[in-house]
């Protein structure tokens, strides 16, 4: 039963097939109770959304952070950056997080969808960070498109599975985790599109989700600097 869960797990929610109602279920059955979510309208948000004379609606984000540094997607692009337990070169295929003095960290990243072989597939961005001091992170994430934040567990890619997850779309406002455990424990944290390819409307390859956090383990080195080997002390 459990290898059943997993592997509808990984190819319903992680990877790139198509979605299915059990996903959900399974992420539903999931979720955490104690983890606080927010859901209100961000004003700042509201007053800029665009309609592009379809379906579609869409609220433009403005980032000032430390931004992700995927390469651009496009078409037959290959997701070897931040992509985790999808990764296929040698070493670590996570992205490594870290907080400024105070523990906080604004995140300007990127996801999207591209077509491989003639496929769909949808860009998935996979983070490791440090619980600091106060023993609690809050991760606040907005996205220019339906977008899963999630929070896995355990932490071994044959077994990992939706410890918690939030949804967000900045034309609804913002949503919220907070993470609990002690200073110094590691988290392994899920971004992707909802969708497995681009919605109706969709032009290009890309948009823009911003993840925010407070109570990260302070930074010694600069983010985007960083090369896996170096932060594997993070585990110590
Ligand atoms: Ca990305
Ligand atoms: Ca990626």
């Amino acid at each position: 039963m459990q290898y059943l869960i997993f592997v509808v797990f990984l190819t319903t929610v992680l990877g790139n097939a198509q979605a299915s109602d059990l996903s959900v279920q399974l992420s539903n059955q999931n979720r955490v109770e104690e983890t606080n979510s927010h859901a209100g309208q961000n004003p700042d948000q509201s007053d800029v959304c665009q309609s592009m004379e379809t379906r579609e609606i869409w609220c433009p984000l403005e980032c000032n952070g430390i931004a992700e540094g995927e390469p651009a997607l496009m078409d037959e692009y290959e997701d070897e950056y931040n992509s985790g337990c999808g990764y296929h070169g040698s070493g670590d295929g996570f992205q490594y997080l870290e907080g400024d003095q105070v523990g906080e960290l604004v995140f300007c990243g990127k996801s999207g969808w591209y077509q491989t072989m003639g496929a769909e597939s949808r860009d998935t961005d996979w983070f490791i960070l440090e619980i600091g001091p106060t023993g609690q992170v809050v991760w606040t994430l907005e996205a220019e498109r339906e977008t899963y934040g999630i929070l896995l567990g355990p932490q071994e890619c044959d077994i990992v599975s939706v410890l918690d997850q939030m949804i967000a779309y900045t034309c609804n406002g913002y949503e919220t985790m907070t993470i609990s455990g002690e200073p110094g424990d590691v988290i392994w944290i899920w971004v992707a599109p909802t969708e497995y390819s681009a919605p109706f409307g969709f032009d290009g390859f890309e948009y823009n989700y911003i993840s925010s956090f407070s109570g990260l383990g302070s930074a010694t080195v600069a983010t985007d600097n960083i090369s896996f080997g170096a932060i594997k002390s993070l585990y110590r």
